[in-house]
């Protein structure tokens, strides 16, 4: 898998590069992850990126030119993603739809936008993570590059895919406990520790599915319930409000 990323900022994926889960999959060779800098791409002796918008207005806009020029220079793999609060939204599918091709490549823009042109003409599509506002692509460009690298096979082992088979199904996760059993007076729900694992999945089930109905309905809206999930939840129903209780989450407190 390779993926190239056109930023003004190319100090600002040093770091994460070379952390944990990305350093190593860069060490064995399953990504190879190619940062440019737009700078060098600049041809006025100030090296500018940006100008300002036509039109009037505040903030600054950036140029095509070193953009177009960076690109033309690397010819780096297709899709040619622009980050951007504008664009499609970026989730569990793409992510998997990314990590099944060979490579992709993002483009981060800073200042306040990017000149019209290199969305519609170099640019094959724009993709959001959410809907805020940062101050450059840069941090998308690294949350798009960890969600895809770990569905590369042999980056996570055996960990990913039946992890991940609850996203892309649609849920959210169950929770999930570690020793000790009691804590702090709190304590570890008896069926995990019961050593039945039939149970323990069953249980599991119910609540990614009690989980997901209080805090996505959204995602629940677009989940076919099975003839498991019917049963698991009749076994488990959904326990006095506690689970989402405390985070104040929208429909946190609502019943039904
Ligand atoms: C926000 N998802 C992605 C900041 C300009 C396109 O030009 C700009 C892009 C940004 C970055 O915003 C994002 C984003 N949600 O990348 C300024």
């Amino acid at each position: 898998m390779r993926i190239d990323v056109f930023t003004a900022f190319p100090e600002y994926f040093e770091t994460p590069l070379r952390a944990s889960l990305l350093g190593r999959a860069r060490e064995h060779a399953l990504v190879d992850v190619r940062v440019h800098d737009l700078r060098e791409h600049t041809t006025d002796r100030h090296r500018s990126l940006d100008d300002a918008p036509f039109g009037g207005g505040a903030g600054m806009v950036m140029l095509p030119e070193p953009l177009f020029a960076a690109v033309e220079a690397v010819e780096p793999p297709r899709p040619l993603l622009l980050l951007s609060a504008a664009g499609a939204r970026f989730d569990q599918v793409r992510a998997s739809e990314l990590a099944g091709g060979a490579g992709f490549s993002l483009l981060c823009g800073r200042y306040e936008g990017i000149d019209q042109r290199v969305a519609d003409h170099l640019a094959d599509a724009e993709l959001s993570i959410g809907d805020y506002v940062t101050a450059g692509g840069e941090s998308a460009a690294l949350v798009v590059i960890e969600a895809v690298t770990r569905l590369v096979p042999g980056v996570m082992g055996n960990a990913a895919s039946g992890a991940d088979e609850s996203h892309v199904g649609g849920l959210l996760e169950y929770p999930q406990y570690t020793r000790p059993a009691e804590f702090r007076g709190f304590t570890v729900p008896e069926v995990v520790r019961s050593g039945d694992h039939e149970r323990v999945a069953r249980w599991r089930r119910a609540q990614a599915l009690h989980r997901t109905r209080r805090r996505r309905p959204d995602l629940f809206a677009g989940y076919a319930l099975t003839d498991a999930d019917r049963a698991a939840l009749a076994e488990f129903p959904e326990p006095p409000a506690a689970d989402a209780a405390g985070l104040d989450l929208p429909g946190a407190a609502e019943s039904g």
